[in-house]
């Protein structure tokens, strides 16, 4: 396969943790990237040591953001209304370069300053294989109305996404005919869980031909990775009881560092909304509603607080009851079991994009390929 242009939309913790891990990919070469300040485009590839250093610690973010991750409150052409768009887009969009703390990608010398980053990037996506939307998950329909940009755009490739809720799932189905006519393959929930999670559950499904249930529980320890990772436990926060994504966005930090002194930092989630059961579903593995996910978040410690595992209970042809278990190392981080399999999900999406298949795919449908 030829070399593969990629873009990364958002440099929180998820996009830059993916240019990160594709420097040990072949054949992958980065030539986009934008916050919600700014976007850097070099069509021979961007200089990602200059810009993870420029943007570590560092991350565009404004009054009303969240997180670190991506923002919670998404500006500029971030938002589909345009709302706090215009308030954050006159300063980004006033042309001068910000550096320190939240001025995000504008910090690297590649950044331009704009009020309207996707947009730019949208504009140069003739030339650019697939965008990875390493974008917030705390507006349910964000993700599919971006894909809709990309759509009215013409644009044909690849987009892959991380997010995690079963709903957007039929929100990108409602928008599947203008995806498939522009040309585009859609890998949504193409992170951990849903994921690289769900693909293995997919496979240890092979050896039965009644699956029964399905249990993911994940493992994850944050403390030296907090501060890059604040969207995606925000993101979490929202599945814990009391809690939904309106009130997980509105939270200040302050809020938040409360709730977690209240669990001494250890958080335990149960039956999350997490869209490894639809994909399951229409992966044809098994019906949504035996599907469960949960897991433990540990931001006090870098070791997983339980070890992750998926669990797929069924009935082989022979009449045996099994459960085949798949771990994951506790060694291995967060990081990498969520960007290694985004990328190889990507990859993957581009073979069959360049063999025109389009549309919307689950991780169960469409297997990493490096
Ligand atoms: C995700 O980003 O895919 C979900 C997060 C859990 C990641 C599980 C990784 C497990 C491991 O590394 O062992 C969480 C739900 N935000």
């Amino acid at each position: 396969m030829d070399d593969t242009t990629f873009a990364v939309l958002g440099t929180g913790g998820i996009g830059r943790r993916t240019l990160d891990v594709a420097r040990h990919k072949d054949g992958l070469t980065p030539v986009a990237a934008c916050d919600r300040n700014g976007v850097a485009i070099d069509h021979q590839g961007l200089d990602v040591d200059e810009l993870l250093d420029a943007t570590e610690g560092n991350i565009a973010s404004g009054p009303d953001e969240a997180s670190g991750d991506t923002p919670a409150t998404p500006t500029s052409d971030y938002a589909s209304d345009g709302g706090a768009a215009a308030a954050e887009g006159a300063t980004a969009g006033g042309g001068v370069k910000q550096a320190g703390e939240g001025a995000g990608i504008v910090a690297s010398e590649q950044g331009e300053p704009t009020d309207a980053p996707i947009d730019d990037v949208i504009a140069e996506s003739d030339a650019i294989d697939a965008v990875l939307l390493a974008l917030p998950n705390l507006e349910h329909d964000f993700i599919p109305r971006i894909a809709e940009r990309f759509a009215d755009a013409s644009y044909e490739g690849v987009l892959v996404d991380v997010l995690k809720r079963s709903r957007v799932i039929g929100m990108l189905d409602d928008r599947e005919e203008a995806l498939v006519e522009s040309g585009i393959t859609f890998v949504c929930g193409a992170g951990a869980t849903p994921g690289f999670l769900t693909g293995a559950a997919a496979l240890a499904a092979q050896s039965f031909v009644e699956v029964e249930e399905v249990k993911i529980w994940w493992g994850v320890g944050l403390k030296s990775g907090y501060e890059d990772n604040r969207g995606t436990v925000r993101e979490d926060i929202a599945h814990l009881d009391g809690y939904d994504v309106e009130t997980a966005r509105e939270m200040s930090e302050g809020e938040i560092e409360a709730l977690v002194d209240e669990h001494d930092g250890v958080l335990e989630f149960r039956d999350m909304e997490h869209a490894d059961d639809v994909l399951l579903e229409r992966a044809g593995i098994c019906d949504a509603e035996d599907v469960t996910v949960g897991g433990v978040l540990d931001v006090r410690s870098d070791e997983k607080p339980t070890t992750t595992t998926v669990r797929v209970t069924g009935r082989t042809f022979d009449g045996e009851r099994g459960t085949n278990a798949f771990e994951l190392d506790d060694a291995t981080s967060m990081e990498a079991n969520v960007n290694g399999p985004a990328l190889g999900y990507l990859k993957a999406a581009v073979l069959r994009n360049r063999a025109g298949d389009y549309g919307v795919y689950g991780p169960a449908e469409i297997m990493p390929s490096f």
